[in-house]
């Protein structure tokens, strides 16, 4: 944990009596160019430059419809859009930003350090400073790797790990999302093992034929599949809480299986803690759960929203890789000053009285937001696991992909749409997780309750 205090400029957490202390004005529901003109321009010509209009699949509103909000300034809990309306925003970038937009204390630091320079190509102490950081912290890290983004992150520990065994194959879970690898874009199938069938075009056979899909939560079958593996199994990648399928917590036993069955047969147990690392604790999931994996991925929050991921494990493993061993992977901008110096700001203001106001505040939604559900009688799973929450719009419960497929996907997205217009910004698709951040008050989870009752009771009239 770290040691020094909050920076002066950073008050200790926001106050619940902040400019925000009603809902957003009622407006008449306009139609999206109406409502959005500026937004709907935009997209109109980014559609013609890029593919979807967007520089990441799903932030074009395909899952929900719609036209993208083109978002032109953060603010705390706060997303302003090019219309110049006020959303109070529970995506976050995704997850980095866990003390809101634009905190100043980072952004100081970063200004300072863009004039001593953005890049060198070099060794620097800001790197040092944030492996030690990393190493302390996350319990499966002696040695860390720092990379751009959690896709390369995932890259470079399959590689490590299938360099460091020996060995081919890798078992991922249906609907665990590790970034866009070839070899983990594969069909996500059902039954205890699926042979991994490519799910992307461009993606060969060759690929992804040592990869082995899985069904999250199905110990048995999950146990099965590893045995016939056996000597074979290089890894076994698995997001340890699951948030993109929306959030699915492991069953009882599931990751000990994991852990005991990669134990007894060398493999290397990789925990994707992209998402949850630093966010669920300092020291992740891991360390809330209790379960040590033999090498763990991060990004997000260790940038302070600027592109990063790193990766890490054992040192016997992580000394496989270049220059100390065979295993090659590199990166001009890997662990650049200005990440480093963004990430560093922003760990370094993370203490226990930050995950304990952030479990306050999701307690908060969650009671609040099943209220609303109660109210309303709607057919929903709401899964909330500190600062993270999903919303399924199922009558079923939802424990692994398959029933996570279930959901009526159409209800979300006028879910989605009732929540914009009432000025709340939530991930848009069913199959995401919402966060929390330290610049959310008790005023905007009340905010977001109270449009989540008015949404549900609309979609139930
Ligand atoms: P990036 O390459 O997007 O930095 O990280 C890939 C990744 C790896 N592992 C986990 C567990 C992840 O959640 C992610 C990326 N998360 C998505 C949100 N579901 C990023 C949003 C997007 O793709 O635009």
């Amino acid at each position: 944990m770290s040691s020094t205090s909050r920076p002066p400029s950073q008050p200790r957490f926001p106050d619940a009596s902040d400019e925000f202390a009603s809902a957003p004005p009622d407006e008449p529901l306009l139609s999206e160019a109406e409502g959005a003109p500026r937004s709907h321009a935009l997209f109109e010509r980014a559609r013609q430059l890029m593919p979807g209009g967007v520089n990441s699949p799903v932030r074009a509103f395909g899952a929900v419809g719609g036209t993208p909000r083109f978002m032109a300034r953060g603010e705390g809990a706060f997303l302003f859009d090019e219309d110049g309306r006020r959303y109070i925003d529970f995506v976050g970038s995704w997850g980095p930003l866990i003390h809101g937009h634009a905190p100043a204390f980072v952004h100081e630091k970063v200004k300072a350090q863009l004039d001593r320079g953005a890049s060198f190509g070099a060794p620097t102490a800001l790197e040092v400073e944030m492996a030690e950081i990393v190493c302390r912290a996350v319990p499966s890290i002696q040695m860390v790797r720092m990379v751009n983004s959690g896709t390369e992150a995932v890259m470079g520990a399959l590689r490590a790990a299938r360099g460091f065994t020996g060995r081919s194959k890798i078992v991922k879970f249906a609907g665990c999302y590790h970034g866009h690898a070839d070899a983990l874009l594969v069909q996500a199938g059902s039954g205890a093992m699926t042979m991994g069938v490519p799910d992307s075009a461009g993606v060969t056979r060759a690929q992804t034929q040592d990869t082995v899909v899985c069904d999250f939560n199905d110990t048995q079958g999950t146990r099965q599949a590893l045995r016939a593996l056996g000597p074979e199994l290089a890894c076994v990648a698995v997001e340890p809480l699951p948030a993109n399928m929306g959030l699915v917590p492991p069953r009882a036993g599931f990751l000990e299986m994991l852990r005991e069955e990669t134990q007894r047969s060398g493999a290397v147990l990789l925990f994707d803690e992209v998402m949850t690392g630093f966010r669920q604790s300092f020291g992740g999931f891991q360390q809330v759960i209790g379960i040590t994996p033999d090498a763990t991925t991060l990004g997000k929050i260790i940038g302070g929203g600027f592109p990063v991921g790193a990766y890490g494990g054992s040192r016997a493993m992580m000394e496989c890789v270049a220059p100390s061993g065979p295993v090659y992977q590199a990166g001009t901008l890997s662990g650049n000053p200005i990440a480093m110096t963004a990430g560093l700001a922003t760990l370094q203001a993370l203490d226990a009285a930050s995950y304990k106001y952030l479990e306050r505040l999701g307690a908060r939604l969650e009671d609040g937001l099943r209220a609303a559900v109660e109210e309303s009688q709607a057919e929903v799973q709401l899964h909330r696991v500190g600062s993270m929450w999903t919303l399924f719009f199922s009558a079923q419960p939802v424990t692994d992909y398959a029933s996570a497929k279930t959901c009526d996907t159409q209800r979300f997205g006028k879910y989605f749409h009732a929540m914009l217009q009432r000025g709340v910004y939530l991930p848009p698709s069913q199959f995401e997780a919402a966060f929390l951040s330290l610049a959310h008050t008790e005023a905007h989870v009340d905010a977001f309750v109270q449009a989540s009752r008015e949404a549900l009771r609309e979609l139930s009239s």
